[in-house]
């Protein structure tokens, strides 16, 4: 399989993750991708390439023009600011507040935020950029006919919604990759989201159409974040009801009933008859996951690639979540072995 990445990740390293009422070194972090890429390695899947130059205008499809110059200016404003730590918000425009977009960083920083775990630092910007560019180049080689590839980006997107960042994520890269396929003539396609949280950003912009068909297997949004978004009974709207479908899952699911969900999920997908699939590939519902509570073994991995692959559809995978590092690499390719040995 085609493999694009770039190490260009590298200049998204937080310092800080809000969590529990603490600053910690954030999970999601640039180790994640040497675990991915020595296991990769180790299976002899070494056709790695670098991404093209972002297509601007293909981000643009997705996202708020004021959202992206707001990412790109955001550190700067910072700095002008005087302060000296990482880019955090302090307000943020819920229920009864305007949704004005304020002059001053602070409220700008409040006004695009959704999730105040995620920090933007310095090269969060170009970074995130890279990641978009690898997804773009990934989905270009399963478009001109690879039959599938994988886009090993970094920081991970389905949490970014056209105007909100959070979730660890800024660009939303599988949303670009599936708007990518059809301003390239592909009549539908269909986005499977395995990350154990929600693909919320995916589903908010893609939620009012009939062309892009979103499937997310997830723990139930009582139980886990992203809290607001991913219940059963979001099924899309306008012309795109019908076309939006959750599995949420509650604490302790393993494969038993995840393998389930996920084959009524590929059921749906078949149906809908895609000229082209993105997975959304977030290894975090593994059983030793540190922020997650489901209970997959390394082995179902194999067993979802698999099954993916069972569909005979152009695939594209996207990284996204994963934060057991230690397993993060068996994990991945797991799947891709799973869906190329099929
Ligand atoms: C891409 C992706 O996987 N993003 C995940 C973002 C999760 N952010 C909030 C994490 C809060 C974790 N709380 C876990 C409680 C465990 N006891
Ligand atoms: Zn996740």
């Amino acid at each position: 399989m085609r493999i694009v990445f770039s190490e260009d990740h590298r200049k998204h390293f937080a310092q800080g993750e809000v969590y529990g009422g603490e600053l910690v070194t954030p999970f999601e972090r640039p180790s994640r991708m040497e675990y991915i890429l020595r296991e990769l390695k180790r299976r002899k899947m070494t056709d790695i390439v670098p991404p093209a130059r972002l297509d601007m205008k293909a981000v643009k499809r997705v996202h708020d023009a004021g959202f992206l110059d707001f990412l790109r200016t955001a550190w700067d404003e910072w700095q002008k600011a005087g302060y000296r730590g990482e880019i955090l918000p302090t307000a943020i425009p819920n229920r009864s507040l305007q949704q004005r977009i304020p002059r001053w960083i602070d409220g700008k920083v409040g006004y695009y935020i959704h999730s105040v775990e995620t920090a933007i630092t310095a090269g969060t910007w170009e970074a995130a950029c890279a990641s978009a560019a690898v997804a773009l180049t990934a989905q270009r080689l399963v478009a001109g006919g690879a039959g599938a590839a994988f886009a090993l980006c970094r920081p991970p997107g389905h949490h970014a919604h056209d105007d909100l960042y959070g979730g660890y994520c800024f660009l939303n890269n599988a949303a670009i990759a599936a708007q990518a396929f059809r301003d390239q003539g592909a009549a539908r396609v269909a986005i499977l989201d395995v990350d154990f949280h929600h693909g919320n950003g995916t589903q908010d912009i893609f939620y009012d159409r009939a062309d892009v068909l979103f499937c997310s297997l997830h723990g139930n949004p009582e139980d886990c974040y992203p809290h607001f978004l991913g219940y059963k009974d979001e099924t899309g709207k306008g012309k795109g009801e019908g076309f939006n479908v959750n599995y949420p899952m509650g604490p302790g699911t393993g494969f038993d009933t995840w393998g389930s969900a996920l084959r009524k999920a590929l059921a749906r997908i078949k149906a809908y008859k895609p000229d082209a699939l993105v997975v959304s590939l977030g290894v975090d519902a593994f059983k030793d996951d540190p922020i997650s509570f489901f209970k997959l073994t390394s082995a179902d991995f194999t067993r979802a690639g698999e099954a993916i692959a069972r569909l005979r559809l152009p695939t594209l995978f996207v990284m996204e979540g994963g934060y057991a590092i230690e397993a993060i690499g068996v994990n991945t390719v797991n799947v891709l072995e799973g869906f190329e040995n099929a």
